[in-house]
């Protein structure tokens, strides 16, 4: 086979690959907005999809018409192919396939590793499932039921168990979701870039009242939250004073009838 034919078909075929590290390089120090980048992840794939699919449909098409049977005795006669050819129809739609799961493979474990990995000024709570609700502890000590609150912008960090069976802590519009396991620390972060109320649910069967076992997020400006914060953590304990030390009664000497004692 022709050497330079070779040559610009292995150029062909890592072209894609150095577009694909490109694309997967670090693109700062910003913190990353998960639900973000695997939406725009979603979009890249219904258009590839989309793309692809009308590329071979339009080839498919083509090819059903000049090739139609164009009068009822017409026999289809096989024409040899050559090796050069064989290996385009064979290669080139199976490289456009290949190169392109690649690209999405690699973005998609970029997106992951960002999901397992909370920045560091994360803003950590912890979270206790049960059936059929949340407990939410705050660093500040404030504990709340079913309502998540957290100030907007800031990276939160997770901290998720369960006290009784397998649950799911799924907050939906930030794509993100992770099993609460019994005796297990497990872990997820999202960062609330908008303020606003968003939905947080169980979706792992776990008895009557599965279908209750859910929640809100409520994503705060941060002046709001700190005050908040602070109203709703504990007080101290005011301490009620010692009581005073009775003075020291110097020593009298007790009289009795028949002289000192
Ligand atoms: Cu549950």
């Amino acid at each position: 086979m022709d050497k330079s034919y070779l040559k610009r078909l292995s150029y062909l075929l890592f072209a894609p690959l150095l577009f694909v590290s490109v694309a997967s390089a670090e693109t700062g120090n910003a913190i990353p907005v998960p639900h973000e980048g695997w939406d725009h992840l979603w979009l890249e794939m219904m258009i590839d999809i989309v793309a692809i699919g009308i590329i071979f449909a339009l080839v498919t098409i083509y090819l059903l018409v000049k090739y139609r049977r164009k009068n009822p005795n017409d026999i289809g006669e096989a024409k040899p192919m050559s090796a050069l050819s064989v290996m385009g129809w064979v290669l080139i739609p199976a490289f456009v396939f290949i190169a392109d799961d690649v690209y999405l493979g690699v973005k998609n474990m970029k997106h992951y590793l960002e999901f397992r990995r909370p920045p560091e000024n994360s803003y950590t709570v912890s979270v206790d499932a049960y059936m059929w609700g949340y407990d939410i502890t705050y660093p500040e000590g404030v504990i709340t039921s079913n309502e998540l609150r957290v100030p907007v912008g800031r990276p939160i960090k997770v901290n998720l168990t369960s006290r009784d069976v397998v649950h799911t802590l799924y907050i939906p519009d930030m794509r993100t979701k992770w099993d609460a396991l019994p005796g297990k620390q497990m872990f997820l972060w999202f960062n609330p870039d908008k303020i606003g109320e968003h939905v947080m649910t169980c979706t792992e069967y776990c008895g009557m009242l599965h279908s209750g076992m859910h929640g809100k997020i409520i994503v705060m400006p941060e002046k709001e939250f700190a005050k908040w914060v602070e109203e709703n953590k504990p007080k101290p304990q005011l301490q009620e004073p010692a009581p005073a030390k009775a003075p020291a009664q110097p020593q009298t000497e007790v009289k009795t009838e028949g002289g000192k004692i």
